[in-house]
């Protein structure tokens, strides 16, 4: 329903995780790099004004979305990360591609955060016009980017709370 629906580019630090400790990777496609670098613009600047250093980010280019699972495993292997965020735009076109790149994608990421329970973060666009992809990335519905970060700091926050108070799925 629309009226709940929340844009989390307007957030209050007050109310998120203390990310100061925090390390990130953030994996970014190359196709469509003008909204991508926007994308990950508004996710950097975001964990930074959360209190995270340049030296804890991460960052990795990969060709297309359709290779953000794969980038976003190569970050959690090589370095020690609190969430990963994978950041792509899937524009429409005229062929199933976009059918294809958008499911594998939120299947990999879905099936990396269950297996390592590592958060990975789904802040890939997937719109039916560069327009719609504009206005998502900077521009009248905020920057998904700044969104995906928020998340990166909740998810990587629910974390620190679970080893804290010892909770899981053994109880
Ligand atoms: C091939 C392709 C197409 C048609 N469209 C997009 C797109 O809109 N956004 C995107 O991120 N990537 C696209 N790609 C590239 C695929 O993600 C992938 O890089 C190639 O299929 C090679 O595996």
């Amino acid at each position: 329903m629309a009226s709940v629906q929340q844009n989390l580019s307007v957030f209050d630090k007050s109310q998120l995780p203390d990310a100061t400790k925090m390390h990130f990777g953030i994996a970014v496609a190359e196709w469509n790099s003008v909204i991508t670098g926007a994308l990950y613009q508004g996710a950097y600047d975001t964990l930074i004004s959360c209190g995270v250093s340049p030296d804890q980010i991460h960052k990795i280019d990969v060709p297309g979305s359709f290779e953000l699972t794969a980038g976003a495993k190569f970050l959690a292997s090589n370095y020690k990360l609190d969430a990963v965020i994978c950041l792509g735009c899937v524009i429409q076109g005229e062929t199933r591609h976009f059918d294809f790149i958008c499911q594998a994608v939120a299947n990999g990421l879905t099936n990396l955060s269950v297996m390592s329970g590592l958060p990975f973060i789904f802040g890939v666009l997937t719109t039916d016009t560069e327009e719609q992809a504009k206005e998502r990335s900077g521009g009248k519905h905020g920057n998904k980017g700044i969104e995906a970060a928020i998340t990166a700091i909740k998810m990587a926050g629910l974390k620190s709370q679970k080893t804290k108070n010892k909770i899981g799925f053994g109880g």
